[in-house]
């Protein structure tokens, strides 16, 4: 029995972080997050059943080693789920420039979910799809859904899945500075593995992001877009400074997202209300209001970064065609 679908999924900024597992085989988090799934930058996956060995194209090239073992063992999921032993050939295209701090695992695995899966000829409930992906990476189980999403951390496989969130109306939108879009030199799953078990403060992240999580679901409960933003700001800085106390330290940092941090707070001084997040890169996101968002944007550019996207809140992952 072969199958081929194509799914598309969108890439997602975390505004409460998601730093450290406490279980690495099943992505269990330590810590619940929130997220906003983005327009801008997206993943579209071929998969296609019925072939003696898995292979995968990302942008055009074959990949190898440890990049195409993680696509295996994810389809060996999808295997047992459909309790069938052929391969598949999987076929990427990124608009997320690959392991670049902008989440390109995150539309990857949830794009590859849902391709694998119905051209397996599998229905996943959402949620269903959302455990899975979470299981290729993390962050992928919270770009199954557009707009805000919260991935509540669970304590087993069952009930550690996103779901969406009821906007009421934040009117949301997102500045990206790139400040280097090349590969980072340390991945988020190793860098957060090594905060883990050397940072003394990787307790206290814990604890904190707790507080910052419960805070932030009812900020957005109550529509108020300051209070999103502060959360959103001061979380990640603690997930960076959890991640400085490591042995040896990670540091995404570069001069230019020094600048863009120090930009949103002169912007915010000047009315312009906006609120900086970084993962794990140097780029910095901008979170504003969509009437600020032009403002915000020709900021940015001003200050000369090496390039500028806007995003408002995208779609959940869709299949584009089954045959
Ligand atoms: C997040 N990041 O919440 C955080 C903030 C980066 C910084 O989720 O090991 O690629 O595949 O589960 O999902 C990036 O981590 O890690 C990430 P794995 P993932 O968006």
């Amino acid at each position: 029995m072969t199958g081929s679908s194509t799914a598309v999924a969108h890439s997602n900024i975390a505004l409460i972080k998601y730093w450290g597992k406490v279980d690495s085989r099943l992505a269990i988090p330590a810590t619940s997050s929130v997220s906003l799934t983005l327009d801008a930058y997206r993943t579209e996956t071929t998969v296609e059943w019925g072939a003696e060995q898995d292979s995968v194209v990302l942008d055009g090239a074959v990949l190898s080693g440890v990049p195409a073992d993680r696509v295996s063992r994810f389809l060996d999921l999808v295997r047992d789920l459909a309790g069938r032993s052929d391969h598949a050939t999987v076929v990427s295209r990124n608009t997320v420039p690959t392991a670049a701090g902008l989440a390109s695992s995150a539309s990857g695995f949830a794009a590859l979910a849902a391709a694998a899966t119905s051209a397996a000829g599998l229905t996943l409930a959402p949620r269903d799809l959302s455990i899975l992906a979470r299981k290729g990476s993390g962050s992928a189980s919270r770009s199954v859904f557009g707009g805000l999403a919260v991935w509540y951390a669970g304590t087993d496989d069952l009930s550690s899945y996103a779901e969406p969130l009821v906007d009421p109306g934040l009117d949301l939108a997102m500045v990206v500075a790139v400040v280097n879009a090349g590969t980072k030199e340390i991945s988020s799953r190793d860098a957060m593995r090594l905060t883990a078990e050397t940072s003394p403060y990787y307790d206290a992240w814990v604890s904190a992001s707790r507080s910052d999580f419960s805070s932030m679901l009812d900020a957005i409960g109550a529509g108020d877009f300051t209070r999103v933003g502060e959360l959103a700001e001061s979380n990640a800085m603690r997930m960076h400074a959890s991640m400085l106390g490591s042995t040896p330290p990670v540091t995404y940092w570069e001069p230019d997202s020094v600048r863009c941090l120090r930009l949103v707070r002169e912007l915010r001084s000047a009315g312009a209300e906006c609120y900086a997040t970084m993962d794990a890169g140097p780029n910095v996101k901008i979170l504003c209001r969509r009437p600020d968002l032009a403002t915000i944007r020709t900021a940015v550019e001003e200050l000369g970064v090496a390039g500028v996207t806007t995003a408002l809140p995208g779609p959940g992952v869709r299949i584009d065609r089954a045959t």
